[in-house]
């Protein structure tokens, strides 16, 4: 395949009337800051970026210092482009306002920094996940309340993986392609375009340790999996859970697969444990696009009004027919009720 570089990607998108000026060059400049966290994660102990940072996020959390660098890195490459008119983090409250020095421009910029934090210090797969909105039309000071729309309304969605290779994989509704990191270069590089995720799969990710938290239909389902072929699913099936939502998701687009991080009793006043505005609805228009599913275990993800910019939800997505199944039986379940 000839070699095609993110930006000549991104002009024949344009051409293609699927992206704008300025959401292409706000991508470029999104995978830039990302060219530089994969330096810093890169780095390990010998950057002295691994350990606690001593503060702590929104969430409660305690933040680890990576978490900061790239939270930084996004923040500070995004400020004077043009392209935006605010950002939302993980790691800040409220939305971040361009400076007023800087030209604003009409996105919003969601992201997770550096999602899959409890594997950072030791040295398996972590990354960056976003999601862009337009701006409200006359909105030159976004809220919180400008950020909150459904899923269907992203404009681009993405995810880069810093792992044993740097990968950035993206949709705008049009497909769903995949950038390896020329690191000789400094160039993402197309290395898959139109990337299908098969409807079929024999493997399921989930932590398990919370399996007696489950509610009694998610059970069931997995139940039915670890039954196998002596079970009613007649089918053996796998199980893998990095702990990293971004690799967990990669694996899944890569070769197929089912992702749950579904409501248990621990996690039931939050209302789960990914975050819906740059987790699960950047996850679910990448998956969508790539052929796949993506529910709260009842409803379509990116078919939810948000309420909140923080808010959490359960999250099935993947491999359409194991998703449909999953979902089927909570429906059921509910409709006994
Ligand atoms: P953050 O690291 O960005 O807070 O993300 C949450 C996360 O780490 C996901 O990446 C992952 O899928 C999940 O939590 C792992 O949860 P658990 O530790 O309960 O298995």
């Amino acid at each position: 395949m000839k070699s095609i570089s993110l930006i000549q990607f991104l002009i024949e998108e344009r051409r293609a009337g699927y992206v704008n000026a300025e959401l292409s060059l706000l991508i470029e400049v999104v995978a830039r800051a990302c060219k530089r966290i994969a330096v810093a994660t890169n780095k390990g102990a010998l950057g002295g970026v691994l350990g606690e940072a001593g503060t702590g996020n929104i969430q409660g959390e305690a933040q680890k210092k990576l978490d900061v660098i790239s939270n930084e890195i996004l923040l500070e490459a995004n400020a004077w482009g043009g392209q935006l008119a605010a950002c939302a983090s993980e790691e800040m409250e409220d939305p971040q306002p361009i400076p007023d020095m800087y030209p604003k421009g009409h996105h919003l910029l969601l992201f997770d920094p550096l999602d899959g934090s409890s594997n950072i210090d030791v040295n398996i797969s972590v990354g960056t996940i976003f999601s862009i909105l337009r701006c409200p039309d006359g909105v030159t000071e976004p809220r919180a309340e400008h950020f909150l729309q459904p899923g269907t309304t992203q404009l681009a969605a993405g995810y880069v993986v810093y792992g044993p290779a740097t990968v950035m994989v993206l949709t705008f509704g049009h497909g769903t392609h995949e950038f390896t990191l020329d690191r000789e270069v400094g160039s993402f590089i197309l290395s898959r375009r139109d990337i299908r995720i098969p409807e079929e799969t024999a493997e399921f990710a989930i932590n398990m340790s919370n399996q007696r938290h489950w509610e009694a239909p998610m059970q069931r389902y997995i139940g039915e999996l670890l039954a196998g072929k002596d079970g009613p699913r007649a089918k053996d099936f796998n199980m893998r859970w990095v702990a990293s939502m971004v690799a967990d998701v990669h694996r899944i687009i890569t070769r197929g697969g089912v992702f749950f991080y579904p409501l248990d009793a621990k996690i039931r006043s939050k209302g789960g444990k990914l975050r819906l505005m740059y987790e699960a609805n950047p996850m679910a228009f990448i998956v969508e696009q790539a052929g796949g599913a993506a529910t709260t275990g009842r409803e379509r993800i990116m078919g939810l009004q948000p309420t909140g910019l923080h808010q959490r939800v359960p999250v099935f997505l993947g491999s359409k027919k194991e998703v449909e199944v999953a979902t089927h039986y909570h429906v059921e379940a509910d409709a006994a009720v």
